[in-house]
């Protein structure tokens, strides 16, 4: 059995051109003109671009005292609906519990995965055992990993377990991710504002200001850089951290920032909405910021500063948000966003003209897929890749509403959003998942991704060497005082 898309234009990464795509196996077969295959469909009109890879989300993940909504069945189906034919999400040991131990808890939860997935591992405390089980997680396929600079007393990690981490990661040829918000700061500010009485969901704003992300961003860049790891900053949302990447990377540092669409189109009004459970439903880490700071996460992406947009899906429903009535800091951290990332992004990015159908591309899959070293198996229209593909249709319009989306909570943060650009098709390996506003893939279609170490440093050849293998000084003598 074959499928062909047919009438239809290829937009990469790389350029646009007018082809048709045949598919045997779950992989691409061929591209060009005049093809035929056992089943056609329809891309008259439409752009056929790798399927969007979200490299950021949280399902079924214990937090906060609950469990994030989505679990990996309605959160892989939610991505199908949305374009996206991959996610990679965050296994997170509680501290204290093994790497092993946590990964096969995830290993127990995608059973019923619409789409193909990978897991970054999260580095939530520091010993011998974490040092140890790191080396058979990059066999098991996983390479990258996690590290919260905030959620202090929880998931936090101090700077002597962040570098101790940083050095294993880098070792072993994976690359350092980081929730970079300073969590010692956030602590005090919280409890400050609680203690004046701020206890509205305004108040999560209020404790996390944007240079406790900007503070953490600074410091994880040069702790990577000692470290000599690749570091790929998660959820940035603000002028102060992109200040700080844009440094780096302009040093020749490997560095990535990722922002996410909620940061790129909503912004800090939200929670002064005199309704508790709008402001409350829209409370995440970091949280929304004001103008100028979306102005500069959209010049990032434009630059080629930031590379990777993401949702950092976590959604909970408003009886879950509620359990912060009356304390902001008891409030579950997160939003969903995994079905609306790629039409919010066409229509706040493209339609706008901010970004070329090909930066979309880069920027919601291709440089994700090669950050992650899964390039061209994944986000690549190449003959032997992956069939992961979405018929893009740039003239089909809907309003976002929480009414008939396939996430399992009970409202969007897009509500009432316009969005124009949709997918038509989603194809997973192949598999047609989302027909025209249908869902169509099974439950259990989604596999593992493994991904191979690569050895990378983080700064010029030289001065890492330098740093990383000192030499002690060879003396004639002690000196003598007063001599
Ligand atoms: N931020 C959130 O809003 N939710 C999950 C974890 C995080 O860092
Ligand atoms: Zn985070
Ligand atoms: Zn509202
Ligand atoms: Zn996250």
């Amino acid at each position: 059995m074959s499928t062909v898309i047919k009438g239809g234009t290829v937009v990469t990464a790389d350029l646009s051109y007018a082809a048709d795509v045949l598919i045997e196996g779950g992989r691409i077969a061929a591209i060009g003109p005049d093809l035929s295959g056992d089943t056609v469909l329809d891309a008259v009109g439409c752009f056929i671009m790798p399927g969007g890879i979200d490299p950021h989300t949280h399902l079924e993940m214990p937090f906060m005292g609950t469990y994030s909504a989505d679990d990996f069945e309605s959160g892989t189906r939610a991505a199908l609906a949305g374009g996206t034919t991959m996610v990679v999400d965050f296994a997170l040991p509680s501290p204290g519990q093994g790497l092993l131990d946590a990964l096969k808890m995830w290993d127990n939860k995608v059973a019923r995965a619409h789409c193909d997935f990978s897991y970054h591992m999260a580095v939530t405390w520091w010993g011998e055992q974490v040092f140890d089980e790191m080396e058979q997680i990059v066999r098991r396929g996983i390479t990258s990993f996690k590290h919260f600079m905030a959620y202090k007393g929880a998931l936090m990690v101090n700077d002597d377990e962040l570098f101790s981490s940083f050095r294993r990661v880098g070792d072993l040829g994976g690359i350092a991710l980081v929730h970079a918000e300073n969590g010692d700061v956030v602590a005090e500010l919280s409890a400050r504002l609680l203690a004046e009485g701020n206890t509205g969901p305004e108040g999560h704003a209020y404790s996390r200001p944007p240079q406790v992300e900007g503070e953490a961003t600074n410091r994880a860049i040069m702790i990577a850089d000692m470290a000599g790891v690749p570091l790929y900053v998660v959820h940035t949302s603000c002028e102060d951290s992109h200040e700080a990447i844009r440094r780096a990377r302009q040093q020749g540092k490997r560095v990535w920032g990722e922002p996410l669409i909620q940061h790129l189109t909503l912004d800090e009004s939200e929670y002064f909405n005199a309704d508790w459970d709008h402001a409350a439903r829209r409370v995440m880490s970091p949280p929304f910021r004001n103008k100028l700071h979306q102005d500069s996460l959209w010049a990032g992406l434009q630059s080629g500063s930031l590379s990777c947009v993401a949702t950092d899906h976590c959604a909970f429903t408003t009886d879950q948000k509620r359990t912060g009535l009356g304390d902001f800091t008891k409030i579950p951290n997160g939003t969903g966003g995994l079905e609306d990332r790629m039409p919010m992004l066409w229509t706040h990015g493209v339609n706008t003209g901010r970004l070329t159908p090909n930066e979309f591309v880069a920027v919601t899959s291709t440089n994700i897929a090669k950050i992650l070293n899964m390039y061209p198996k994944k986000g690549a229209v190449l003959v032997g890749a992956d069939a992961d593909l979405v018929v893009w249709d740039p003239e089909a319009e809907k309003v976002i509403s929480a009414k008939g989306q396939q996430s399992a909570i009970d409202y969007n943060v897009f509500e009432g959003q316009k969005v124009k650009g949709l997918p038509r098709f989603t194809l997973s390996r192949g598999v047609l998942s989302w027909n025209d506003g249908t869902i169509e893939s099974r439950e259990g279609q989604g596999e593992f991704v493994a991904r191979e170490p690569r050895p990378a440093v983080n700064r010029a050849l030289s001065a890492w060497k330098e740093l990383t293998a000192p030499r002690p000084v060879e003396r004639s003598g002690i000196p003598v005082s007063g001599v």
